[in-house]
């Protein structure tokens, strides 16, 4: 047996033997990246394949976030990565990105609570909080004792949370929350969420933690789409919070877009890990399959599908980089991170379907990891901004005319 047909063989045996994942670097990105970097995606990497990969399916099964990911995440020192003091390791934005590439390489529900924990929970305490409550909740969330959550979207509000009804009124020694947020990750086992209501007309952020009087969240299930992540309903019904739980520093929706601004960014790599994960698992597939005599890696068909991954990833990791190098020297802004979260998650929910393709039958079991990441890919098309609305966030930016309503 010649050495071509042995590894045919070895490929075709299981996709339990699947080669290890190396990484996707066609453009050597590796080559512009700091030791600590390096360092910090590897171990992050190795988590995932050691960790992760074994027991995602069950954990979607199951409809459940094991706890003891939340556990790891802290231990690692992933959550809130780029948050300087307060027990945060204060790493890149680079850094934060190659975390969030290879979390959703497992899953985008593991990413999912890396993103709300640190840029939805923990950066508006970070950025807009007193010292009081940042030395109270951040510590805690670093280490995952705390999950935090972040409630913007309502039921009737949700590309336009502008027009949130949550409303807060001011009851002197007290606030009083009224009011329900919809599609909220984490929100069930968060030990404390960030709520945006309207006080006196005016968007506020205020920390509201499990067990306040008048607060509930029931979880939502159903779903077909990030079946290992926990999503739920925020309840406020007379919901009393103490004064000092409001977040003082910051009016407006600038609040929770400033933290949407990170956790959009996270997703522009995170999108890519799914991405890699779908293009690796393709390529191997299409190696071990053989069709007509020969592996369907040798059809132009499939090279030319497998050709595109390449290309598209890899135009999407030189954004992605280059958008974090622009938030380290604080020079991003905020149609750019639009378009890197818009194209970078629509290449890799295309990409999830062609792997899908080329892996056949096959590519619908729960043995290859493509129709997870397509189910996973269509939520994150949709969350922290539609694919439409930041075209249209780049439309306005293009020609000066917003096109999110008729009225002007
Ligand atoms: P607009 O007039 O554009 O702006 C209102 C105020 O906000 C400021 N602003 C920003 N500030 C910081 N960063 C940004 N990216 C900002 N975008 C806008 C703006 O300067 C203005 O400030 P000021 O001081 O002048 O008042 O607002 P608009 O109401 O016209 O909104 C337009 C639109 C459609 C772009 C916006 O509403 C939008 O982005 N909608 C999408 C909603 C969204 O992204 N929701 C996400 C919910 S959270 C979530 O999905 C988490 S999933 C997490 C996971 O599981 O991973
Ligand atoms: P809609 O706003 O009703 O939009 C429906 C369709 O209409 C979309 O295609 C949209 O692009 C289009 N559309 C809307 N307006 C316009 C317009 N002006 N012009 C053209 N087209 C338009 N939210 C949170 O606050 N916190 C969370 O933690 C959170 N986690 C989530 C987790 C999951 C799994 C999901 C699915 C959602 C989550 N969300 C969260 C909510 C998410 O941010 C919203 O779903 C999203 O902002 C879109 O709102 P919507 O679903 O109400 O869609």
């Amino acid at each position: 047996m010649n050495n071509k047909s042995l590894t045919f063989m070895r490929l075709r045996l299981s996709p339990q033997i699947m080669e290890q994942f190396e990484g996707v670097d066609f453009y050597d990105i590796e080559s512009l990246l700091t030791e600590e970097e390096i360092m910090i995606r590897d171990m992050v990497r190795d988590w995932v394949d050691e960790e992760v990969i074994p027991k995602i399916e069950h954990a979607c099964e199951e409809g459940i976030f094991p706890d003891e990911w939340r556990v790891a995440l802290g231990e690692m020192g992933v959550l809130g990565a780029p948050l300087k003091g307060y027990g945060c390791p204060g790493l890149s934005y680079v850094a934060y990105g190659l975390i969030c590439q290879e979390l959703e390489r497992g899953d985008s529900g593991l990413r999912s609570f890396a993103s709300v924990q640190g840029s939805l929970a923990m950066y508006p305490i970070w950025d807009f909080g007193t010292e009081e409550q940042k030395e109270h909740y951040l510590p805690k969330l670093a280490t995952g004792e705390m999950v935090g959550c972040f409630g913007l979207t309502e039921p009737d509000y949700g590309s336009n949370p502008g027009d949130m009804i949550t409303k807060a009124e001011d009851m002197g020694d007290h606030y009083l929350l009224n009011g329900a947020k919809m599609w909220i990750t984490n929100g069930s086992i968060a030990d404390v969420a960030i709520v945006w209501a309207k006080l006196d007309g005016v968007i506020r952020g205020f920390i509201v933690e499990k067990g306040d009087e008048g607060f509930s969240a029931p979880e939502m299930k159903g779903k077909h789409s990030l079946k290992a992540s926990v999503t739920s309903e925020l309840v406020m019904q007379d919901c009393k919070i103490p004064k000092d739980r409001m977040l003082p520093n910051v009016k407006g929706l600038k609040g929770p877009f400033s933290c949407l601004n990170n956790a959009r960014y996270g997703i522009s790599w995170g999108a890519l890990g799914s991405a890699m994960a779908c293009f690796h698992s393709a390529k191997t597939y299409a190696l071990s399959r053989i069709q007509f005599g020969e592996p369907i890696a040798a059809y132009q068909l499939i090279q030319n599908k497998l050709a595109w991954m390449l290309r598209e990833i890899t135009k999407g990791q030189l954004l992605a980089y280059h958008l974090g190098k622009k938030k380290d020297d604080g020079t991003w802004f905020n149609e750019q991170i639009s378009l890197a979260k818009m194209n970078n998650v629509d290449i890799a929910l295309e990409i999830a379907r062609v792997a899908r393709d080329i892996h056949g039958a096959n590519g619908i079991l729960d043995e290859y990891p493509v129709m997870r990441h397509m189910a996973n890919l269509e939520s994150v098309k949709t969350y922290e901004g539609t694919h439409d609305i930041h075209n249209l966030i780049i439309g306005r930016y293009i020609t000066g005319i917003q096109a999110f309503t008729r009225n002007s």
